[in-house]
């Protein structure tokens, strides 16, 4: 029998908002272990005290599992988040997107997409072709759970990015989920930079340009931040996309190269 995996997700609330989230897809020996690390983590949260946190563990029927390579990462340096902004536009163009629908996803994590400039917890969904937002709820937005990456392939990917001095552990985080969200049916690119104040470097990705970090998407201080994916409505299906989101299980047993300076050459994978 093959073995089974687990689904082991967190979520953490400070007076009803949203301050943290994280999640695994782990072997049964490491759920404990794993467990613990979301639970730690969760109530050292730089965004706040948590007064609620949320962990639960899912078992996952391996055969269910699609698997899959790590796009590859490139970074851009850019001097300020203006230049950021304008090379997130550049490269959401190359990735397929119109350029005033790249300007309008930047606009909404500018001003934060949720109700009242709020931080959502998870992403929006914007109509590559018409900038319409497609996600039900606002407020929540869609996430993307269920992914990991195989034990091997954590270990080498940590390590490729460790000797790129890019160890901090939100950088395989999203290229983790970008990976999960790049394999989805009719999405074109993804935009992400962080809510967190200290934290300015973002993204954008895609399956024709892989996961371009962009060094600085905002201002030190600034507390706004989300992931908006651009979807081709004509490609798919909404309700099939958001299942494939929030539910198929994506491992990843293969890392993707890391090419420090972006050249601004597309590659095929
Ligand atoms: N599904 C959908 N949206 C999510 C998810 C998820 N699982 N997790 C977070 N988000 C949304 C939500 O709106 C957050 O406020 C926002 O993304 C940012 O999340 O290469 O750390 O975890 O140096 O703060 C990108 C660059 C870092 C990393 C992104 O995002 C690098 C980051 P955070
Ligand atoms: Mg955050």
């Amino acid at each position: 029998m093959e073995t089974p995996f687990y689904s082991v997700r967190m979520r953490a609330s400070s007076g009803g908002k949203h301050i943290a989230g994280a999640e695994r897809m782990v072997e049964q020996d490491e759920v404990g272990a794993v467990t613990f690390a979301l639970t730690t983590r969760a109530m050292s949260a730089a965004s706040g005290v948590a007064d609620e946190i949320h962990c639960s563990v899912e078992r996952i029927d391996p055969k269910t599992i699609n698997y899959g390579k790590l796009p590859d990462l490139f970074t851009n340096e850019v001097s300020g988040f203006e230049e950021g902004r304008q090379r997130a536009a550049q490269l959401l163009n190359q990735a397929g997107v119109d350029l005033a629908i790249a300007k309008r996803a930047i606009q909404l994590l500018a001003d934060g997409p949720g109700p009242n400039g709020a931080v959502m917890s998870g992403a929006v969904l914007l109509n590559m072709k018409t900038g319409e937002r497609l996600e039900a709820d606002q407020r929540r937005g869609v996430r993307v759970t269920r992914m990991d990456l195989s034990a091997a392939c954590r270990t080498q990917s940590e390590q490729q990015l460790l000797a790129h001095g890019l160890g901090h552990r939100r950088v395989l985080e999203a290229l983790t989920l970008a990976g999960k969200v790049l394999a989805a049916p009719g999405v074109v690119a993804e935009l992400c930079w962080s809510d967190d104040p200290d934290y300015t470097t973002g993204y954008v990705a895609g399956p024709a340009i892989g996961y371009r970090r962009i060094t600085t998407m905002k201002q030190r201080g600034d507390s706004k931040g989300g992931r908006v994916f651009m979807v081709d409505t004509e490609a798919v299906n909404l309700a099939g996309l958001v299942m494939y989101l929030e539910k198929q299980p994506v491992l990843f047993n293969e890392p993707g190269r890391i090419i420090r300076h972006d050249t601004g050459v597309i590659t095929d994978g």
